[in-house]
């Protein structure tokens, strides 16, 4: 990972003048939850106040992860940033990302007057914050904190647990962005005592039946044109397969991270889903750098990372969305 000493400058001559700091980040995963636990915990050691407010709901399998009750779920366009000294943003590329869109259809910004620390790894980040730590060829965020509070800080088997968690989540269990900065990282982690069993046992040993069974009609849907290939999830799945929604949010999620990038005859693919309110969500995976994923998901409004990326798209029908990509492929 690349040097953060000026970056960790920045951050101490904020804090040094900050006594209550506001945690937020992107729509809730592994990550972001993982990473907004431990900052709390970094920033209490070094004596300041720390809230975690969320503006999505956790969703069933994070509600349930071991500090997540310390999180607020409330919209952060509604709080009252006169009692914070500094934002620290987590794992999200842009401010867009922070809040749920039908309630911004004209974006979201901070009060002008409020510091804003953007820690994140997107190729995607638009450096919203005051202060822009984003290091895009890093796993996951955790790690990008982790060396911004080197030595500031002592990680616990808790705070290793929850950084695990992010390592596990965000690289797929050590199968993407992989470098020797991960290891030494996972290892760090391991060294302090991080529950290895745990995290994964919490993450992967985990699965639903009922999921199981939709994420295989996912699959029997797959198709395939020339080198990528694609999935449909309708809103009407919900019902007929006697699901809630967070197992169909799920099921999209799990099919794009576990296949859309792991089959020998395709080189990317993408999850195609209707969710509420008229918006349908895309999430692409490719198996190598050179594909136009990140450029599909960007031009549709998303974005993320060269080889995981997504796009929430509003007003159109799941038919005109895969259209526009096939369009695009062609
Ligand atoms: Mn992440």
């Amino acid at each position: 990972m690349r040097d953060l000493s000026a970056e960790t400058i920045k951050v101490q001559e904020l804090l040094a003048k900050s006594k209550r700091i506001l945690i937020t980040m992107s729509s809730p995963d592994g990550d972001s939850i993982g990473s907004s636990l431990a900052l709390k915990l970094i920033l209490e050691q070094n004596d300041k106040n720390a809230d975690i407010v969320c503006s999505f709901d956790l969703g069933g399998r994070f509600n349930q992860y071991s500090g997540s009750d310390s999180i607020i779920v409330a919209d952060i366009g509604r709080i009252d940033y006169t009692i914070y000294d500094a934002v620290f943003t987590l794992d999200a590329g842009h401010l867009s990302r922070l809040v749920r869109p039908e309630l911004y259809p004209n974006g979201f910004n901070f009060p002008k007057s409020i510091e804003v620390v953007n820690i994140d790894h997107h190729a995607s980040n638009d450096n919203f914050g005051t202060i822009n730590v984003n290091v895009m060829d890093a796993p996951c965020t955790a790690q990008v904190m982790n060396t911004l509070f080197q030595g500031k800080y002592e990680m616990d088997s808790y705070m290793a647990t929850l950084m695990y968690f992010s390592i596990v989540y965000d690289t797929g269990n050590f199968r993407f962005n992989v470098t020797q900065d991960l290891f030494d990282f996972a290892s760090t982690c391991a060294k302090n005592g991080a529950n290895t069993e745990e995290v994964i046992n919490d993450y992967y040993n985990n699965r639903s039946i009922l999921q199981t069974k939709y994420e295989a009609v996912l699959l029997s849907r797959l198709e395939q044109n020339g080198n990528y290939i694609f999935t449909k999830a309708y809103h009407a799945d919900i019902e007929k397969y006697g699901m809630d929604v967070g197992m169909y949010l799920s099921a999209t999620a799990t099919i794009a991270r576990d296949y859309m990038s792991s089959f020998k005859d395709a080189d990317f693919g993408w999850v195609v889903s209707e969710r509420k309110n008229d918006v349908v969500k895309v999430e692409m995976r490719g198996k190598i750098e050179e594909t136009p994923i990140l450029e599909i998901t960007n031009s549709l409004g998303g974005g993320g990372h060269k080889k995981a990326c997504g796009a929430k798209v509003f007003n159109k029908t799941l038919e005109e969305v895969q259209d526009y990509i096939l369009k695009y492929l062609q």
